[in-house]
């Protein structure tokens, strides 16, 4: 069942129906149990057909929760950082992580700095060279359950990071930096392990790169990474956590205004967005 946050509450798609949830979003992805209370409360809700449009401009599936993020979880990241970080002499701990039984986890962005589906993102000034990266999302309780799937664009400037891995959190993090959406596919179990991250980019009009890539090709198990994300680290309103990227156009693309990012994961749907 697909979870969307809409313009008038949260509305829930299911077998081709679609009811209005009357419960504030904050409450739903707190909820440990939410299939199963969703499961149990479709036969008392009224169909709306309606809803339809109104979940074809959905907003981010986000409210009170932070975004953080993994990284080097996929080999093509590890490679494509170990290059750029080369003349820093950072190569090194790309690889490394990639190995350790700590993954690398990072404060991705607020609310605040989120964006939704068919909005701008932002092309930060100081950097020449920025990425989107398709990646899973996870939507977790406060109490680290995982209990829905989304997608997130993980916007990256990758001549920042890569003249200092210290500039981490400039290359990431900043206004319009994260995408999120269109909706949670609220689940027991992920998306199967051949599940597809797709994502095209256009320009004027034009496809100028388009890749694919299997989840199963991922490192690291989900759970683990809720793990770590959870150590001595509360999220009292529940948190999303981006899987990290398999995806990276070659190295001398860089994004431009009004580009358009297509994101499609198999079963949760697809993620579009321009660029200022
Ligand atoms: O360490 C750099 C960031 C890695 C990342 O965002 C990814 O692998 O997706
Ligand atoms: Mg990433």
């Amino acid at each position: 069942m697909l979870l969307y946050r809409t313009s008038r509450g949260p509305v829930l798609h299911f077998e081709s129906a679609w009811y209005l949830i009357s419960r504030p979003w904050n409450e739903l992805v707190n909820d440990d149990s939410l299939f199963e209370t969703l499961t149990k409360m479709i036969p008392s809700l009224k169909e709306d057909a309606l809803l339809e449009s109104v979940a074809h401009t959905p907003l981010a599936p986000i409210n009170d929760q932070e975004i953080w993020a993994a990284g080097v979880t996929y080999f093509r990241s590890k490679n494509a950082r170990m290059e750029e970080s080369q003349d820093a002499g950072g190569g090194d701990f790309y690889d490394r992580v990639y190995d350790a039984v700590r993954p690398e986890l990072f404060m991705k962005a607020t609310a605040q700095r989120t964006v939704g589906p068919g909005e701008v993102m932002h092309r930060r000034n100081d950097s020449k060279w920025i990425v989107p990266e398709p990646e899973l999302t996870l939507v977790i309780t406060r109490s680290g359950k995982i209990i829905g799937y989304t997608i997130g664009n993980d916007l990256s400037c990758r001549d920042i990071e890569g003249e200092n891995p210290l500039y981490l959190p400039q290359a990431k993090s900043f206004d319009r930096c994260a995408s999120i959406g269109p909706a949670v596919l609220v689940s027991k179990e992920p998306p199967p392990k051949n599940a597809k991250i797709r994502m095209k980019i256009q320009r004027l009009g034009k496809m100028i790169f388009q890749e694919q890539i299997e989840i199963a090709q991922i490192k690291r198990r989900f759970e683990e990474l809720v793990e770590f994300l959870f150590r001595d680290n509360s999220h009292p309103n529940g948190c999303l956590l981006m899987t990290g990227t398999g995806i990276i156009p070659p190295d001398e693309f860089s994004l431009e205004t009004d580009d358009v990012i297509e994101i499609e994961i198999d079963g949760i749907g697809k993620l579009i967005n321009s660029m200022d």
